[in-house]
């Protein structure tokens, strides 16, 4: 059926300008001649939005009506970035058309106005962008799902630098009001919070268990419409936003405790204020949990209730339901969802946990130990006491079967323990969601095989099938269509428009790469974009950069096994070559750093420092004009990556082999054709493997050599001894050289190098270099590097969250497309 009129909802220039004019007034109440910037990008932000209703409310009714199985992706993160630009490219609004209506109210570019969106930063890093480019493929392959996550009210905080440190500030991306979510408070889920358990007896005569919470808290479900590319499939991402409860206030009011229930409501509003800003850190906060379990139950409550509203048996939830947990972090679904069916839909044991183990599966993403989500038991016990007994009879179970396999043996059932018993006891949520999931999924080739050999080999052993890979994806229709319209055009010359959804077309390009005329416009295109991005660098950070010098980047979060010091040391050896006079044939560079570090993380803090301190020593020198520059780009996000990728060279992903499990940005650079200096961990892996060897700048040991050097003793001093280049860099460190004679500064970052070097920088530091020196070869043929660079853009097709989520369709979660139609 027709659910608006039709009128409204015209997607040419006039129905956009009328659209726009109707939001000013009525919406926002504000008159054109005196409407700001962020006044039109909210008008335009409001007509977009109502063109996606038509698509969106047909795509509810059309499971409503026909229900087919639905994907449920929960994640405490989703890193969506700016919508407006997306939404408009999807839809099929070109940026013509929106100029065409902008300029009735004298504005020029769209750009002007996509420059003043806040974007929500409801992530940290790799694992809350990948939940976004998958609820983008998820639609555009027109596949029925919803993202369950968290409205946080604050952000990722926002990076300053001042005087080389990061300062963080509070991330209000609320303020100016946003225009794309729909609060629904008539689908409010209640969800509790500590007290005890009780047994009791039912009508039937029957034993059971009831949990009697001692505080509440409301969801409120914040919807975000998520479009498809070119299709009505309008998927929805359904934020939970935690409010007090008012019954409880009445309660508290009456007995007179007006400060208590306050207090509660203070208690509960704060459980959606803030995102953790830990990435790869889990530090067992209490608070931390309980924002799991809110958006967990809210969400498990939420996806009964559909079946119940459509008049479906609970038995039926795994046909109906496919629930995808990204890393522990919802992992707790497992006892909630147990909880609800038995305490709350009297279900017994076994059809309860039959209906668990079919419908929830565990996406991996770290195998960091310090990464790894531990509850302490006594914590647990105080917030989940229900869960805590439900859990114990899940491993009591589960542990049976061990038994019986293994008789005898104690140490694998100590290991295997959902509740680790060394120590301080604490629930190990990624036993607890191995135990559940009918699939367990590394994030790239390498990581599934270290994830099944080295973390779980005793998992595996039980149940190797459960293990699986699905290697990482990113969507290109924000990473190359929206991000880089000029290589776009380039493709859509040569390839067709049809490989914005079909990336392996891109093959095609490789009948170009002995073209000397079509390899200049690869280079030429990749040169305006520099130019764009050398502007930007200059308005931020006053530092004026030569767009046709090489742009060297590493974007990412900051953290000691992504070796962001490892370049920064490589940076320095380029210094001194250039100070000492050898430097004869090296190729002006632009080294580009950006990324945010953990607020309490103390290295991480000053490595940004030590890229600071170099860049202002090596900014500064007069012998390095035209040379050699080094920028710290601040805020490191969304938007600024959009700005990034397109613009850049190399590509730079040298974590330690063995502890980066996919990596994300890497498939941005290369999709761009930036050319990846990398180490064989993760995707690089992949990469590699399909851009060809002889594409990629590979360096560094083995996940196997960094094993056998940790076992058979790793001596980063004796490194120093022998490589005089990688001397004289510390020697300088040390001196103060790049923190204006202060030699104190950096020492704890020496001392960690020269001393544990705990991921083994000093040990693959002349391999680095050897391959930076095969980079400015390289680059030192144009056209041979534009050959390179355009096999990257042609073989990276693979690396779409198209062909990723086409694999978590087939082998996980047995779900199809489900083209919706419109028929007015
Ligand atoms: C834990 C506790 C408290 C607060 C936050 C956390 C936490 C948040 C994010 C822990 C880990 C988090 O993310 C890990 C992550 O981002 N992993 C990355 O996932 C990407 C997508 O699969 C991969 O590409 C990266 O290699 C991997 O590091």
């Amino acid at each position: 059926g027709c659910f608006a009129d039709p009128e409204r909802a015209g997607l040419d220039a006039d129905a956009v300008f009328d659209g726009m004019t109707e939001h000013l007034f009525f919406t926002l109440g504000k008159l054109a001649p005196t409407a700001s910037n962020h006044d039109l990008y909210m008008a335009l932000s409001y007509a977009v939005r109502d063109r996606l209703m038509t698509r969106y409310l047909a795509s509810l009714e059309a499971i409503r009506a026909r229900p087919h199985k639905t994907v449920a992706y929960l994640s405490a993160e989703f890193l969506i970035g700016p919508q407006l630009n997306s939404n408009l490219l999807n839809l099929g609004i070109s940026k013509e058309i929106a100029e065409q209506a902008l300029r009735r109210f004298r504005i020029e570019s769209l750009d002007q106005i996509l420059e003043v969106e806040e974007e929500p930063g409801l992530g940290n890093g790799g694992l809350g962008r990948l939940a976004a480019c998958y609820m983008e493929s998820l639609a555009s392959l027109q596949v029925p799902a919803i993202g369950y996550g968290i409205r946080y009210e604050f952000g990722i905080f926002n990076q300053l630098i001042r005087d080389g440190w990061q300062v963080e500030v509070t991330d209000k991306w609320l303020k100016g009001g946003w225009p794309w979510e729909l609060p629904q408070p008539e689908e409010a889920c209640f969800v509790g919070f500590g007290g005890r358990t009780e047994s009791y007896t039912d009508g039937k005569g029957n034993y059971r268990s009831r949990w009697i919470p001692s505080e509440h808290a409301i969801g409120i479900p914040h919807d975000v419409p998520v479009l498809g590319y070119r299709v009505n499939t309008c998927n929805r991402l359904r934020l939970w936003r935690a409010d007090a409860t008012e019954s409880f206030d009445f309660y508290a009011f009456n007995i007179g405790d007006y400060y208590g229930a306050v207090e509660e409501k203070v208690g509960s509003e704060t459980l959606s204020k803030v995102l953790y800003p830990n990435d790869g850190t889990d530090e067992g906060r209490r608070l931390r949990l309980k924002q799991q379990h809110f958006f967990v139950s809210c969400s498990l409550q939420d996806m009964l209730r559909s079946l119940g509203n459509r008049g479906i048996p609970i038995e039926e939830f795994p046909n109906h339901w496919t629930v995808q947990l990204n890393d522990t972090h919802p992992a707790i679904a497992v006892a909630e969802l147990m909880r609800l069916l038995i305490d709350e839909h009297y279900l017994d044991w076994d059809t309860a946990w039959d209906i668990t183990t079919r419908s929830v599966a565990y996406t991996n993403h770290t195998l960091l130990p310090e990464a790894l989500e531990k509850w302490d038991l006594t914590r647990f016990a105080s917030l989940l006491p229900r869960h805590l007994e439900l859990i114990y009879e899940i491993n009591r179970r589960f542990l049976q079967q061990v038994r019986l396999r293994y008789p005898g043996n104690d140490a694998i059932q100590r290991k295997l323990s959902i509740i680790d018993e060394d120590g301080g006891k604490a629930v190990r949520m990624a036993n607890l969601a191995t135990i559940a999931a009918h699939h367990v999924n590394g994030v790239a080739a390498l990581h599934s095989d270290l994830l099944k050999r080295q973390l779980m080999p005793e998992f595996a052993e039980i149940w190797p099938e459960k293990f699986t890979n699905i290697t990482n994806g990113v969507t290109p229709r924000r990473w190359v269509a929206l991000a880089n319209p000029a290589l776009s055009r380039l493709l859509d010359e040569h390839v067709g428009p049809e490989w914005i959804t079909n990336m392996e077309l891109l093959t095609k390009l490789e009948e170009r790469q002995h073209d000397t005329a079509f390899l200049e416009q690869w280079g030429a295109t990749k040169l305006s974009v520099k130019r764009k991005l050398a502007g930007y660098i200059h308005r931020q950070t006053g530092v004026l950069v030569d767009p046709s010098s090489l742009f060297d980047v590493q974007v990412k979060r900051i953290h000691e096994y992504k070796r962001q010091h490892l370049n920064a040391l490589q940076v320095i050896t380029h210094y001194l070559r250039i100070k000492n006079g050898q430097a004869n044939g090296m190729a002006p560079r632009t080294v580009i750093f950006g990324g945010k570090a953990a607020p309490g993380y103390y290295m991480a803090k000053l490595i940004i420092r030590f890229i600071n301190g170099i860049a202002e020593t090596i900014n500064a020198d007069p012998d390095m004009e035209g040379r050699l520059r080094v920028v710290f780009l601040p805020d490191y996000n969304v938007k600024l990556a959009e700005q990034i990728y397109p613009a850049s060279d190399l590509s730079e992903q040298v974590s330690t082999a063995g502890k980066e499990a996919s990596g994300t940005g890497n498939m941005k650079f290369a999709m761009n054709g930036a050319l990846t200096i990398g180490t064989l961990d993760g995707a690089n892996v992949e990469i590699r493997e399909r851009v060809g060897p002889e594409n990629f700048f590979l360096f560094g040991k083995t996940e196997t050599e960094i094993m056998e050097l940790q076992t058979k003793g790793y001596r980063p001093r004796q490194i120093v001894e022998t490589l005089p280049e990688l001397a004289e860099a510390l020697r300088l460190i040390g001196l103060g050289h790049f923190s204006n004679g202060d030699g104190e500064l950096f020492r704890p970052l020496l001392d960690n190098l020269t001393g544990f070097d705990p991921f083994f920088v000093l040990a693959d530091f002349a391999d680095y270099l050897r391959a930076q020196d095969e980079v400015n070869q390289a680059w030192t043929n144009r056209k041979q590097w534009n050959r390179m660079s355009l096999l990257n853009t042609a073989r990276t097709g693979f690396f779409s969250s198209d062909r990723s989520i086409q694999d978590y369709c087939q082998t996980i979660w047995k779900a199809e497309p489900f083209p919706v139609e419109i028929t007015c």
